[in-house]
């Protein structure tokens, strides 16, 4: 029995996660709930470390069945030691990305099939799953230009557009089966829009507590 909520965001690259989240994190910490942020791959030391190794161009190439398996590892990290002690103490997780971006990625991008995702789902996760979702939807070309020109491109980075469409079509999939978890919010708009209308659907979480 958990007593925080559990919030995560989500959308292909460069739809405005990072901006979104540091937003989120201010707006229900001046309204009184206890927070903390965190992001996937990651969150903790060791799944930090499978981040980088997901992340980094390797000299032997990471196969597809090894990123899914790395992923899920670090996601029982991440929820083992950061997300369920946070939630038991009553504290709001707001976490970039979690599974819906294997399901997107892995399961759109890499065509594993989304049954054995949810396998994988089921064994690591043990019924956690987020209290909201927010989908920044956004074209993949505007996504790859707001996200180009910052860095290397990393791994994912690098695939081309036909990934992150197959990417986004999942994740659009997956909100239209959910939609009482995600709100899908219009990430072409102007970051002040963004960042009203996902104001609505917080308002709506701290009002119904
Ligand atoms: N991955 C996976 O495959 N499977 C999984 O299960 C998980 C992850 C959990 C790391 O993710 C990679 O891991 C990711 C999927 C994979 N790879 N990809 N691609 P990440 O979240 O760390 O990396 P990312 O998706 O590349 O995030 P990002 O590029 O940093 O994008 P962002 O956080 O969504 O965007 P941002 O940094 O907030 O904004 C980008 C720019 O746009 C910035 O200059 C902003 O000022 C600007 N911006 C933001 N909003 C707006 C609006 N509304 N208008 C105009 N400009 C804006």
């Amino acid at each position: 029995m958990t007593m925080g909520k559990f919030i995560t965001l989500e959308g292909v690259e460069g739809v405005g996660k990072t901006t979104n989240l540091n937003f989120i994190a201010s707006y229900l910490t001046s309204n009184g709930k206890k927070i903390i942020t965190t992001r996937e791959p990651g969150g903790t030391k060791i799944a930090e470390k499978i981040r980088d190794l997901l992340l980094e161009h390797n000299e032997e190439k990471l196969c597809n069945e090894s990123e899914l398996l790395l992923m899920f590892a670090a996601r029982a990290q991440h929820i083992e030691n950061i997300i369920k002690p946070a939630l038991d103490a009553g504290k709001w997780v707001v976490c970039d990305r979690f599974t819906d971006a294997t399901y997107a990625y892995q399961g759109g991008g890499r065509h594993f099939k989304m049954a054995d995702i949810n396998w994988f789902e089921k064994f690591v996760q043990k019924g956690l799953s987020p209290d909201k979702t927010v989908l920044l939807d956004l074209s993949v070309d505007v996504g790859l230009e707001r996200a180009a020109g910052r860095s290397e491109p990393d791994r994912f980075e690098s695939e081309k557009k036909a990934f992150f469409n197959n990417v986004r079509r999942v994740y659009l999939e997956r909100a239209k089966a959910e939609p009482n978890r995600f709100c899908i919010v219009d990430a072409s708009k102007s970051i002040e829009q963004v960042q009203k209308n996902i104001q609505r659907y917080l308002d709506k979480m701290l009002t119904d507590g």
